[in-house]
């Protein structure tokens, strides 16, 4: 596969002073605005005869140069010429005004070139020229002043295609910008649209701070700040997949705003980088003296750390970093860590270098006495405290599994070889606990020849596959690879002629196992290539399933999923009635196919708004035990079915889906218990877990309508608003099946308390009674 990379090549620029400031102070004394002009072009050249060098991401390496400088002298001399290698060029002209048109129409003619005949003597081999003017803005903030500025387009259409669009911030003198985005959304992948920031006003990589596209929710802060009174905001987009893009304010905010760093006493205190949980500013030194009562030692818990690594295979950290006593702290340290000292007095020093900024850290620091370190608690080679409860109980709650170590394991417990505990119902689940495998053997205890039954029972494996229910448990009928026409049991796929064939999960696997081909019909597939908690962003139209439900004038409240172009499915508790809402009566919902900013809900061409004519909720549902959670919604008119809307596959009454399979749990629901919903709809990958495991961790209350989904180690699953909505299996075909419906849960990402969801299988008969689908 051709690799196709790009390098920004800057062709002819103005003269920069090397000094940001001082190049903005000559900017506007030497440029007489009424008789010159700045014109800017951008465009990209594709060099055909060029393999992509890893250093060509590297504007300073002699790779980059020696290309750069060969481009430039045969595009300079016109020897434009066949593709491994996209350079975007950027070019400046200072220009008289008579002249403007001029320079408009010489560079319309290097477009012209791409047509001309590859000269094979040209050293590179140059096709598809394009040229276009960059868009440029200019902004000057003054004090008191905001400046909104917008990606083109914004909020009524996505931005465009190949655009290379440039806003030039500039502040008082003795005042730094801030630049805060509003609201973000540019296609997840960076390699195709990108947004840049820079600490100077020119494309300058050693001046960029930052990099970003994707989509960040209104409850992460997006802003950065510059080091002087100039700052460059740049957006670059592909021919394909535009997006809503941004909005961003800017501000001026005094020089000396920047400073940091203070003198803390008493016994605890909190401190972090400037402007956490935002971007921290380039070129900044902080110092925090710590001082505590004579006598004590301190401890510094850095609860969150964000700060690049840039030189990864660096073990110093050379760019940003936290300094203490002599070591140095970088990198993204997802679990926090803690830092000790055995004196009264600790100085902490923050440092930024003038590129690639991140958003700190932020810390909490506390006297102790240095015969206690951990007061009522176990204290962890990793020097955190944890609650004793948690020493030997299977879970690495101090990070480095110190608690876990030289424990004697008690009778709920299995003893791996390598000295830890784990709690007896993770053996044989499929998962490696131990760490060693020792949890995962001696799992079959059939004898040779023998098949065991996921029950427990042992049959002949000459039973296994032969069509009839040997085990019981119809383990041995599962898994087989051929598709023998059998008798109609409760194991059995049964085809739309009425014959049965004994093969897993025959639907839509691209094998045609129905005489009449019905089990490969109907079935639904997403065209995207490209919280929940513990999630992340999903890209546009990556579960195209996926609907929000609102109450009309309040919001969204639940999910749902599509199953045909009128009919969703969804949770039966999201339609139950209280005192206020009649949530079981169709003409108080609106709902919202093809979403994916709650945001944006009004103005994304490709979100569909319908109102409902009816709500079938299941005859059974039990209100106190959440039996059979699931409930039909059919729409007022039908919708159109694209890559944005589509039906997601109903698996087969028979359909497994085996204990340990990966599954995707989406939606807009809270992002931690308690919390709030998210803006973009968020996405997880959670693990379907074995039943019987389940109802031991759910005190009894799993009944065979239920699904039990999740990681058991905590932080990852549905949440409060995420209700309704689907539980996608991928399957053999590429094809994603309706697993679950959203349902409940002993709060959200708890550990050892999975999400708990509506079994689809049990339901699909009820379905196609209903729905015809
Ligand atoms: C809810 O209230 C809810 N952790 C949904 C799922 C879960 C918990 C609560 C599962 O809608």
């Amino acid at each position: 596969m051709m690799m196709m990379m790009m390098m920004i090549i800057i062709i002819k620029s103005i003269s920069f002073q090397p000094h940001p400031a001082l190049y903005y102070i000559s900017f506007v004394h030497t440029v007489r605005k009424e008789t010159v002009v700045n014109k800017m072009y951008t465009g990209s050249m594709r060099i055909t005869n060029q393999a992509f060098l890893e250093s060509y991401e590297h504007p300073n390496s002699t790779e980059f140069r020696a290309l750069a400088a060969q481009v430039v002298s045969q595009v300079r001399g016109s020897q434009i010429h066949e593709g491994s290698v996209i350079a975007y060029y950027y070019s400046e002209f200072t220009v008289p005004v008579e002249l403007q048109s001029a320079i408009d129409n010489a560079m319309t003619s290097v477009d012209r070139l791409q047509g001309r005949r590859i000269n094979m003597t040209d050293p590179l081999q140059i096709v598809n020229m394009t040229s276009s003017a960059s868009n440029d803005y200019y902004i000057h903030t003054s004090n008191g002043v905001n400046k909104s500025l917008m990606s083109p387009g914004f909020p009524d259409l996505p931005y465009p295609s190949n655009t290379f669009t440039q806003w030039h911030l500039r502040s008082d003198p003795n005042y730094v910008i801030k630049l805060t985005f509003d609201s973000f959304s540019v296609e997840s992948n960076c390699n195709n649209d990108f947004v840049k920031v820079y600490d100077s006003l020119a494309a300058i990589e050693s001046f960029l701070l930052a990099e970003k596209c994707g989509h960040y929710a209104p409850t992460e802060p997006l802003s950065f700040i510059s080091s002087r009174n100039v700052m460059l905001l740049t957006l670059v987009t592909n021919e394909r997949n535009n997006f809503p893009g941004f909005m961003a304010y800017v501000t001026q905010v005094p020089a000396n705003s920047r400073a940091c760093g203070s003198h803390l006493t008493g016994l605890k205190g909190t401190f972090k980088s400037p402007e956490f949980p935002s971007y921290y500013p380039p070129s900044v030194d902080c110092v925090w003296t710590i001082e505590v009562p004579a006598g004590k030692f301190i401890k510094v818990k850095f609860l969150k750390f964000l700060l690049p690594n840039t030189y990864q295979a660096s073990t110093v950290c050379l760019t940003d970093y936290v300094e203490i006593e002599g070591q140095r702290f970088c990198g993204e340290k997802k679990y926090g860590f803690v830092v000790t000292s055995k004196r009264n007095q600790l100085k902490v020093l923050f440092h930024s270098d003038m590129s690639i900024v991140d958003r700190g850290f932020f810390a909490e620091f506390e006297a102790f006495e240095p015969t206690e370190p951990c007061p009522g608690a176990f204290h962890c080679q990793s020097n955190r405290c944890i609650n004793v409860k948690l020493h030997c109980d299977g879970w690495d709650d101090c990070g480095d599994s110190s608690d876990e170590i030289n424990c004697e394991c008690n009778a709920t417990q299995i003893s791996c070889r390598n000295g830890l505990c784990k709690p007896s119902f993770w053996k044989c689940d499929g998962v490696d606990d131990c760490e060693d495998n020792t949890d995962e053997e001696n799992c079959m205890e059939c004898k040779a020849g023998e098949f065991p039954c996921q029950e427990g029972k042992c049959i002949s494996e000459k039973k296994k596959c032969d069509g009839k229910h040997d085990c019981g448990d119809g383990s041995d009928e599962l898994n087989c690879q051929t598709s023998a026409v059998v008798l109609c049991t409760d194991y059995t796929y049964k085809c739309e002629n009425g014959k049965c064939i004994s093969k897993l999960n025959p639907e839509c696997d691209l094998v045609v196992d129905c005489e009449d081909g019905s089990d490969e019909a109907n079935c639904g597939k997403r065209s995207s290539t490209s919280r929940i908690v513990g999630g992340q962003n999903a890209l546009e139209g990556e579960w195209p399933w996926q609907v929000s439900l609102h109450i009309k004038g309040a919001g969204h409240v639940c999910g749902a999923s599509v199953i045909s172009n009128r009919w969703l499915v969804t949770a039966a508790h999201c339609v139950q009635d209280d005192s206020k809402i009649k949530y079981s009566q169709p003409g108080v919902w609106e709902v919202y196919l093809g979403l994916h900013d709650q945001t944006r809900k009004t103005d994304s061409k490709w979100t569909e708004k319908r109102n409902l004519k009816n709500i079938i909720c299941h005859p059974y549902y039990n209100s106190f035990t959440f039996d059979n959670d699931i409930a039909l919604m059919e729409l007022e008119s039908p919708v159109t079915l694209n890559q944005y809307i589509t039906p997601v596959c109903l698996p087969s009454v028979t359909h497994d889906f085996p204990a340990g399979k990966a599954v995707w749990v989406t939606g807009w629901g809270a992002t931690k218990e308690d919390g709030y919903g998210a803006a973009v709809l968020q996405k997880a990958e959670v693990r379907i877990i074995n039943s019987t495991v389940c109802n031991q961790l759910m005190s009894n209350h799993i009944t065979s309508q239920m699904l039990c989904a999740g990681v058991l180690t905590g932080g990852v699953d549905a949440c409060q608003g995420d209700s309704g909505g689907p539980l996608s299996s991928l399957e053999l075909g590429g094809r994603y099946f309706l697993a679950g419906v959203v349902s409940w849960g002993d709060g959200c990402a708890r550990r050892n308390k999975p999400g708990i969801y509506t079994r689809v299988t049990r339901f699909r008969g009820w379905i196609k009674q209903n729905t015809g689908v």
